[in-house]
């Protein structure tokens, strides 16, 4: 079995996790969690130049000790000391941290405390109450536990965009290769952008007699056939996703295409539509009695039932329909409307590259600006700043902005948000900055009345800017606060703050419904990439698929404005 760079990035996570788990130095926890995302984003396949001989290149944060292990990882496909590691706890302890809210800190806590070790026994924990007992759980986190263990059992595993783009993409340039074949399309939760998928749906459009469902099958990453006709078959790959395809006619197309975008709630209502009007629609096409009137492009499926064109990111039945009768379609906004990006760090906190780096790789992406934003000295896991490092960081960005060419850089800080609501770094000198980016990165278990207060009061700040990464959920990882969002909104608002999507695939945060609240009551959106080095700027896109399914457009984005519109925005008046 080949050895891929996620796989390697998978051990270092395990390893992480289990050295957390032990209490061991959060240094060390933090330099494995860092391998394994650089390993994982790593362009090149490292097992294969190890095995071609070739020395290890040098990778940021990958010393001497980290370069063994993934020679030993891509030599044997193991790791002793990760089996050390399993051989020092139970192994279904694991198992454990797979519940959201459930970090190694908790799971130790349960370990230790209550001798939890599987999932079965921490269900028994939490219905008898003895959870809450736990000094900071509570009752709260005792629900949740439950609940999350009830929503693992009926829910099947979800991929985030990276892996599923990965997968989907390469399987849908091949299969257009095959002969016959005349459009692919990749359909179902992928198409409409949602932030997981469950599985992958791909459409083809193919003349009679093309081999493409026997390629299909017979495709490199496929563990195994699930099933297979001559118009459809299902298959799972070797990295746990499945793969559904569907082979209709050219003058089919559109119809399939629409009825795989789904949702399928979407798909329901515009059935309905077409039975008020007297037609039946399907997969095949729309057709009166056996006239089939449309189905060849999704614009003439939609016009048959009256409406224009609806982007696949709004298909949720959240009132597109409705919408779509009434006025025209918002007009989504687009990864080339963004001019610059207002959150990304550099070496001198937890990033990997220069601050000119970054600012070059910025650039190459077409951004006009972007902000510098490293963290502030409370997160010193990540190397934070204090005020001396910042004033020195100034002076740099300062002297690069007169050599940089084609970008300008903003001088910024990632200032973490402290539980009363204060600011980790001095007014004045928070005051000096071009913005003042705030994130809460600790006490995500305060009750939800604080945690709220603590967020308003920060906004209090006059020089609060953006709330960064605003429900600091990670996908899998770490639920949402409990917030009364309007309420947020309303007070960035009257501060006249503005709130992030950070645009990283296991934040995306703010939400989609979030984010149209946000463009509903007048308060701008920023689609950051919380670049920690150069290739992360294209973490911008899967920012632009949570905004559009918000419903946002350009002009509902702060930094889809130009930088002399921007600077006035910046400028707190209240
Ligand atoms: P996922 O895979 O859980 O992320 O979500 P989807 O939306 O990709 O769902 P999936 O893969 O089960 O089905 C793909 C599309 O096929 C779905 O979005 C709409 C359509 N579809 C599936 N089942 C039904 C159904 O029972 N009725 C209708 N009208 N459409 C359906
Ligand atoms: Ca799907
Ligand atoms: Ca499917």
């Amino acid at each position: 079995m080949p050895v891929h760079n996620a796989d390697i990035a998978a051990i270092f996570e395990e390893i992480a996790d289990l050295l957390e788990i032990q209490g061991a130095n959060p240094f060390r926890v933090r330099a494995y969690r860092n391998a394994a995302r650089t390993v994982g984003d790593y362009g090149r396949d490292l097992a294969g130049l190890i095995a071609k001989g070739q020395p290890l290149p040098k990778i940021p944060g990958i010393g001497d000790d980290l370069a063994g292990k993934i020679h030993e990882i891509a030599a044997t496909g193991r790791c002793s000391f990760l089996e050390r590691l399993h051989r020092e706890l139970p192994a279904a302890v694991t198992e454990l941290l797979k519940i959201p809210g459930l970090g190694p800190k908790r799971v130790k806590t349960l370990y230790e405390q209550l001798k939890v070790q599987t999932l079965p026994e921490l269900q028994a924990a939490a219905q008898s109450g003895r959870i809450r007992e736990l000094a900071g759980f509570g009752e709260k986190t005792e629900q949740h536990i439950l609940a999350a263990i009830g929503a693992q059992a009926s829910e099947a595993r979800r991929f985030k965009r990276p892996v599923a783009a990965q997968y989907a993409e390469a399987l849908a340039a091949w299969l257009a290769g095959v002969a016959g074949v005349e459009r692919v399309e990749v359909a179902g939760s992928y198409r409409r952008r949602r932030e997981t998928v469950g599985d992958i749906d791909i459409l083809v459009a193919a003349r009679s007699g093309s081999p493409v469902m026997q390629r299909f099958i017979g495709y490199d990453e496929v563990r195994d056939v699930l099933a297979h006709g001559e118009t459809r078959a299902s298959v799972m790959l070797k990295c746990g996703l499945q793969v559904d395809l569907r082979v209709v006619e050219a003058a089919a197309f559109g119809a399939a295409l629409h009825y795989f975008t789904g949702s399928k709630a979407h798909n329901i209502a515009i059935r309905k539509r077409a039975q008020e009007r007297g037609l039946k629609i399907n997969e095949y096409g729309v057709f009166r009695g056996e006239n089939r009137i449309a189905g060849e492009t999704e614009d003439s499926v939609f016009a048959a039932v009256g409406l224009p064109w609806i982007p696949p990111e709004l298909r949720e039945d959240q009132g597109e329909i409705e919408w779509a009768m009434r006025a025209p379609l918002p007009k989504l906004v687009e990864r080339a409307e963004l001019k610059g990006d207002l959150h990304c760090h550099s070496r001198a906190s937890d990033g990997h590259a220069s601050i000119e780096a970054m600012a070059l790789a910025a650039k190459a992406r077409g951004l006009d600006y972007l902000a510098i934003t490293d963290h502030s000295q409370r997160l010193k896991i990540a190397h934070g700043l204090d005020s001396g490092q910042l004033l020195r960081q100034m002076a740099e960005i300062d002297r690069l902005n007169e050599k940089l060419r084609g970008i300008t850089l903003l001088k910024g800080v990632e200032v973490d948000i402290l539980a009363d609501g204060s600011l980790d770094l001095p007014d004045a000198l928070l005051g000096q900055l071009d913005l003042v980016v705030g994130a809460v990165h600790s006490r995500f278990d305060l009750p939800p009345a604080r945690q709220m207060k603590r967020l308003l009061t920060a906004m209090d700040h006059p020089h609060f800017t953006l709330l960064a990464h605003p429900a600091t959920r990670e996908i899998d990882r770490r639920p949402a606060l409990e917030l009364d969002w309007l309420k947020l909104i309303r007070h960035a608002r009257q501060r006249g703050c503005f709130l992030e999507l950070n645009a990283q695939p296991e934040r995306l945060d703010l939400f989609d419904i979030h984010c149209r609240m946000a463009k509903e009551e007048g308060v701008l959106v920023a689609i950051n990439s919380d670049a920690h080095k150069e290739a992360d700027f294209d973490c911008l896109d899967y920012g632009i698929g949570q905004a559009r399914r918000g419903w946002l457009e350009a002009k509902d984005v702060l930094n889809s404005r130009s930088l002399a519109q921007l600077r006035p925005l910046l400028r707190r008046t209240m």
